[in-house]
């Protein structure tokens, strides 16, 4: 396994809609794997293959509390299927974003159907925090981030800050 750098916005690779895998090979087992071990050692409960730079559609969470046994899931072209009515707001972070937090509303369940790491379909039901880092998760894949649920002035204040320090950290 392989710790991968993880892109900092702004970046024109986290706004790009990603590709479907569609068949599950060797190199897309490799890359979730290297994924999980990357978002272990962040640490994050969630990570996307945009913010390793890889444009596809794969997906690793683990929303396991520090208390309970390791729970992790490797999702490949995962796709919401049903999302309940209820709507919940909580706060997200991003590793894409380093300290910034927004609250973001989104339903409180979900429904993901998915091709699991042997290319069989699957559907998982998940509510609360497991559902919330799904549709982030998902929301990467087609290139949107938490600040995108902010007004476009608060979004513009947050991105020309990370882009400041990221040209500072640079040169
Ligand atoms: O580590 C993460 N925590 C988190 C908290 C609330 C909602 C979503 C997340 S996902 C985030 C890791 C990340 O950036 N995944 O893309
Ligand atoms: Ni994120």
């Amino acid at each position: 396994m392989a710790k991968l750098d993880i892109l900092i916005a702004p970046d024109r690779r986290l706004r790009t809609r990603c590709a479907p895998v569609g068949k599950v090979d060797d190199a897309a087992r490799r890359l979730l794997d290297d994924m999980l071990e990357t978002m272990y050692d962040a640490p994050g409960i969630g990570l996307a293959a945009p913010q390793v730079g890889v444009l596809k559609r794969l997906v690793v969470i683990d929303c396991a509390r520090d208390e309970e046994e390791p729970a992790p899931l490797k999702l490949v072209d995962p796709e919401v299927v049903w999302r309940s009515e209820e709507l919940v707001t909580g706060n997200e972070g991003c590793l894409s974003l380093p300290e910034v937090y927004v609250d973001v509303e989104r339903p409180e369940a979900v429904r993901v159907a998915y091709l699991d790491e042997n290319g069989e379909p699957q559907e998982l039901e998940a509510e609360g925090l497991r559902a919330r880092c799904l549709q982030h998760e998902i929301d990467h894949l087609n290139g949107v981030l938490h600040v995108d649920y902010l007004s476009a002035i608060k979004r513009g204040v947050i991105l020309r800050r990370l882009d400041k320090s990221k040209r500072r950290k640079k040169d």
